[in-house]
């Protein structure tokens, strides 16, 4: 397994699956969700409506995967990551469990490269290093797919990235 990370927009990404960071609706809304939904076109909401209808959305921790439309990957997977409230909420369990479960799903697929953001780290305000740490952990945990990306967009996480994989 390689990991690394780049700084980008991840709708620019050519790798097999990129994952959003989605809410539980799977409606779409702003920050990356946003931006894969503007750029993959309207097959991916759609599809999202398709998981809603049959399962009722998604929980925080939990994944699903739909097409990439219009983007260069073949897949999208929506997780949704938890909302900060302090940290004694369950937080870091639910963060790990995206993922752990986006991980799952793109290895269900057969599918050797994903690509993910920095999860819960914009709107949802997880701080940014202890996310870091997490996302990094538990893809080492789980060396399920060749080809882990993590696409860092602003600079402060491109920063931890960058650092905390210099010691891989
Ligand atoms: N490519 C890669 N990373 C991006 C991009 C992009 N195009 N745009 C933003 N980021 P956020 P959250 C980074 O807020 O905190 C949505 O409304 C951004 O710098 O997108 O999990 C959903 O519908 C940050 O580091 O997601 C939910 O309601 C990271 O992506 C809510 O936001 C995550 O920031 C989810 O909040």
């Amino acid at each position: 397994m390689t990991i690394s990370c780049i700084q980008g927009n991840i709708t620019k990404v050519a790798v097999e699956i990129i994952v959003n960071a989605a809410n539980t609706s799977l409606l779409g809304g702003g920050g990356v969700d946003g931006a894969i939904h503007k750029a993959g076109g309207k097959t991916i909401l759609e599809a999202c409506i398709k998981i809603r209808d049959k399962q009722g959305g998604c929980k925080t921790g939990e994944a699903v995967i739909t097409t990439g439309g219009l983007l260069p990957s073949k897949y999208v997977t929506h997780t949704v990551g938890p909302v900060w409230n302090g940290g004694n909420n369950n937080e870091a369990q639910l963060l790990e469990n995206c993922y752990k479960n986006s991980l799952q799903l793109a290895k269900d697929n057969n599918v050797k490269s994903i690509a993910f953001p920095n999860i819960s780290t914009g709107i949802y305000k997880f701080p940014k290093e202890k996310a870091a740490l997490i996302a990094i952990k538990t893809v080492k945990q789980n060396p399920i797919i060749e080809e882990v990306i993590f696409v860092c967009y602003d600079d402060e996480n491109y920063r931890i990235y960058k650092e905390l994989l210099k010691e891989n």
